[in-house]
C-alpha cells in the first residue's frame, strides 16, 4: 500500500473512533423530532384494526422485522432434552424454601450443551406455585453463593408465596466479545454462526429461558401458566425478545433495558444503535449495525417490541439518574406501544399522563411502569412496586 493511501485510512481509522466516542446526548433539545413506523400499517399499507389481522398479518410482520434487522433468531428446534438435580450447593432458606438445582442438558445433532437451573420451592403453603424466573447477567457468585439480596431477593418472593429460578447467563453462552459463540450457539446451532440474522447472545440467553420454561412445565409443584420472566438492563433486552418467541411466559419485566430493549432508537439519548453495537457486537443480529448512526432508516422502533408480547402483561421500569438508558424513551416506547393492547385487545391500557407529569407507577391492564429515583441497578424498590403489578395481573 503507498504512503498517501496509508494516511488517509490512518485518518479514517482515527476520526472514525474519535466519532465514536463522541460524548452521549442527555439534551431533550437535541433530540431528533420523532417520526416513528406505523404500529398499525402493515408493510402492504392495509390499516390493522382487527385481531385477525393484527394476529395473521402484522404481528408476524413485526416480529420478523425484529428478528432480521434488530436481535437474530432463536432456534427451537433440538432433539431431546433431560432434566437432573445436583447437590453442589447449601440452601441458604432451609426453613423456608426447598432447593433445586437442575442440569437442563439439551442434544442436538449428536453435541451436547447442559445449563444450570436454581429453583427455590415455598416450603409453606399448597402448590402448584406461580413462577418467578429472572435471567441472571451476573457471573456466577463467589463460594458458590446463589443469590444475591436486592437483585434476585429469593427470600421475599418465597414468603409470598411464588416459585422462584435464577440462572446464569453465561452458562448458555459467555457474555464476551470473544467467547460468545462458545456456549449453545457453536455446540448445538453452529448453523448460525455468520448469518446477518443468525443467533446471538441475546438469543442464546433467551433459549435459556425457554428451556427453564421447559422444565416448569413438567413440574407438578409449579403452575407454569403463572409465570414471570425478569431482566435487568442486558437481560431486560433479552427477556423482552424471549418472551416475543415464546407465548408461555404471563408477565415479561424489563427493568431499565435502555438502548435496544425498551427505549426507542430514534430518540439517540444516551446509548445509541452505534454505541451499543461497538462495545457488544455479539449481542444483536449483525444486520442491527446496518443502523449504526442511521435510526432514521430502521424499518422498526421499540415501541413496536410490546405489542409482540401483547395481550399477556408487559412491564418496564426506570431509573430516574439512568440517563444512559433513557427513561423518557423506555416510558414512550412502553406508551405508544400499549395501543395494541388497547386498540386490538380492549384493555384499559391507554398511558394518560406525560413522562414528566409522573407522579407514581402506572399500572393499568396487563400494562405497567414505574421510576425510581437512583441509578441503574435492580433493587427491592423495584422488585416491591413490580410485585403489587403482579398481584393485579397474575
Ligand atoms: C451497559 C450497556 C447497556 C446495559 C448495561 C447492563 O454497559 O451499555 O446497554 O445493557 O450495560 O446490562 O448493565
Amino acid at each position: 500500500m503507498n504512503r498517501k493511501l496509508l494516511t488517509l485510512l490512518c485518518l479514517t481509522l482515527f476520526s472514525m473512533e474519535i466519532y465514536s466516542q463522541t460524548e452521549p446526548n442527555y439534551d431533550e433539545n437535541k433530540v431528533p423530532a420523532l417520526s416513528l413506523p406505523d404500529i398499525f400499517i402493515s408493510q402492504k399499507g392495509k390499516l390493522i384494526q382487527t385481531k385477525e389481522d393484527w394476529e395473521g398479518i402484522r404481528r408476524p410482520e413485526i416480529f420478523r422485522l425484529f428478528e432480521s434487522e434488530v436481535y437474530g433468531t432463536i432456534p427451537k428446534d433440538f432433539d431431546e432434552i433431560s432434566f437432573s438435580l445436583a447437590n453442589e450447593t447449601g440452601n441458604p432458606y432451609p426453613e423456608l424454601a426447598s432447593l433445586e438445582e437442575v442440569n437442563i442438558t439439551v442434544n442436538r445433532n449428536g453435541k451436547t450443551h447442559a445449563m444450570r437451573l436454581n429453583l427455590f420451592l415455598p416450603k409453606s403453603g399448597k402448590g402448584p406455585f406461580p413462577v418467578i424466573l429472572l435471567i441472571n447477567y451476573l457471573p456466577k457468585y463467589k463460594d458458590g453463593k446463589l443469590n444475591e439480596e436486592g437483585f434476585w431477593p429469593v427470600k421475599e418472593l418465597i414468603e409470598r408465596g411464588f416459585a422462584t429460578a435464577s440462572f446464569h447467563a453465561e452458562t448458555v453462552a459467555p457474555d464476551l466479545t470473544e467467547s460468545y459463540q462458545k456456549g449453545i450457539i457453536s455446540t448445538l446451532y453452529p448453523e448460525q454462526i455468520g448469518k446477518p440474522d443468525g443467533l446471538k447472545a441475546f438469543g442464546a440467553w433467551g433459549w435459556g429461558a425457554m428451556r427453564a420454561m421447559d422444565y416448569f412445565e413438567q413440574h407438578p409443584q409449579i403452575d407454569s401458566k403463572k409465570s414471570v420472566l425478569v431482566g435487568h438492563s442486558r437481560t431486560g433486552k433479552t427477556a423482552l425478545w424471549t418472551s416475543a418467541n415464546d407465548p408461555r411466559w404471563a408477565i415479561t419485566y424489563a427493568n431499565e433495558s435502555g438502548c435496544g430493549g425498551a427505549a426507542l432508537s430514534r430518540r439517540k439519548y444516551g446509548e445509541t444503535v452505534e454505541a451499543i453495537n461497538r462495545r457488544f457486537p455479539y449481542w444483536f443480529a449483525d444486520n442491527f449495525r446496518k443502523y449504526n448512526d442511521h435510526e432514521e432508516e430502521l424499518p422498526l422502533d421499540q415501541h413496536m417490541l410490546p405489542g409482540l408480547i401483547a395481550p399477556r402483561a408487559v412491564y418496564y421500569s426506570s431509573a430516574r439518574e439512568d440517563r444512559w438508558a433513557d427513561p423518557k424513551g423506555e416510558y414512550l416506547g412502553l406508551s405508544l406501544g400499549s395501543r395494541v393492547y388497547s386498540e386490538i385487545y380492549g384493555k384499559k391500557a391507554e398511558f394518560q399522563t406525560e413522562f414528566e407529569q409522573l407522579t407514581g407507577p402506572v399500572h393499568l391492564e396487563s400494562v405497567g411502569y414505574h421510576i425510581r429515583e437512583g441509578k441503574h441497578d435492580l433493587i427491592w424498590e423495584d422488585w416491591r412496586i413490580f410485585l403489587e403489578f403482579v398481584k393485579e395481573n397474575l
